[in-house]
């Protein structure tokens, strides 16, 4: 079954406006989740995406732990992640969160604009080259519909108010859908990361800390766990201030982050093991009592 960003081949009908898919052609990249079921087999929610757009709000949303911990997630997909950050209208110090956010997105392209008032949107339409599909992350309310409209040229996503009192919007977002721009590129609008199967940390911590996983080389102790340890190369560049402590703090659970899910992988091998050698034992003691009854025979 195609999912959304799919390319298909496909016969139009001739006398209705109806066309039938005769095949899907072969994906890109895939994300997918597991779906749910007495077997876990794969769901493919979205195919063929090329860039994702994380989109943060300049409001109460932002937070630069939390674009840390999408990044850190988006590396892994194979599609280059942009950092977007919106509502530049309501942000007094636009300037330094755009430099606080490039020091941590490594060379990443970062874009603030306001999708409210047009600002810098055509910044981020000149990102989005023909023929490549974009798909929008973020939480609700953070301006993804209101952008998605902007690019487009009219009104086509629903966008929800904000609640006053916190900045944060409904899910007016519910479905998937494909949006093609007239500057050429595609849009995906989506509820969420979740519903793109993105939750792993995964392997992208490393990629994003590399700078702090090259410190810990550095350490005396090659087990050092950056604490009282002597010789810490860690502990002596939060001294001197060449590593911020709330970077440093987010690598520290973002890698307990991907620990913990390594170790669920691991759990869930080897009861497969487990399984497959009870399985395998058990033929064996069913083959040997049958020989066992042959012989007694
Ligand atoms: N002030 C301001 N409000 C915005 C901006 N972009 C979106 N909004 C408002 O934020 C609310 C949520 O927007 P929406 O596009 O639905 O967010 P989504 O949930 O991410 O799709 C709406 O009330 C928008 O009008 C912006 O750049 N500035
Ligand atoms: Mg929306
Ligand atoms: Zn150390």
């Amino acid at each position: 079954m195609p999912a959304v960003g799919d390319w298909v081949a496909c016969m139009r009908r001739a006398e209705t406006r109806e066309a039938d898919i005769q095949a899907v052609l072969p994906r890109r990249t895939r994300f997918s989740r597991a779906a749910a079921g007495p077997e876990t087999s794969e769901q493919v929610v979205a195919a063929n995406v090329d860039m994702l757009f994380l989109v943060t709000g300049l409001d109460h949303n932002y937070n630069l732990r939390r674009i840390e911990r999408y990044l850190a997630v988006a590396f892994e997909s194979g599609a280059e992640p942009v950092i977007i950050l919106n509502k530049t209208d309501l942000c007094l110090d636009t300037n330094e969160r755009l430099a606080e956010v490039k020091a941590i997105a490594r060379g990443l392209q970062v874009v603030a604009v306001s999708a409210a008032t047009g600002q810098a949107v055509d910044e981020v339409k000149r990102l989005i080259r023909p023929g490549n599909t974009v798909a929008l992350l973020g939480s609700s309310g953070v301006g993804k519909s209101t952008l998605v409209n902007q690019l487009l040229g009219q009104q086509v996503q629903d966008t929800g108010s904000a609640r006053v009192t916190d900045g944060r919007g409904r899910h007016t977002t519910t479905t998937r859908s494909l949006i093609p721009i007239p500057s050429g590129g595609m849009l995906i609008d989506t509820p969420g990361m979740r519903e793109l199967g993105l939750w792993d940390i995964g392997t992208g911590v490393r990629g994003l800390f590399e700078d702090i996983g090259e410190l810990a080389t550095q350490c005396r102790f090659n087990n050092c766990h950056h604490g009282s340890e002597p010789g810490c190369a860690i502990r002596k560049a939060l001294e001197t201030g060449c590593l911020d402590p709330g970077r440093f703090q987010n690598w520290l659970k973002l890698q307990r982050e991907e620990s913990f899910v390594q170790r669920q992988q691991d759990e869930a091998l080897r009861r497969k093991h487990t399984a497959n050698w009870k399985r395998t034992t058990t033929n064996y003691r069913q083959k040997t009592r049958f020989e066992q009854n042959q012989l007694d025979d």
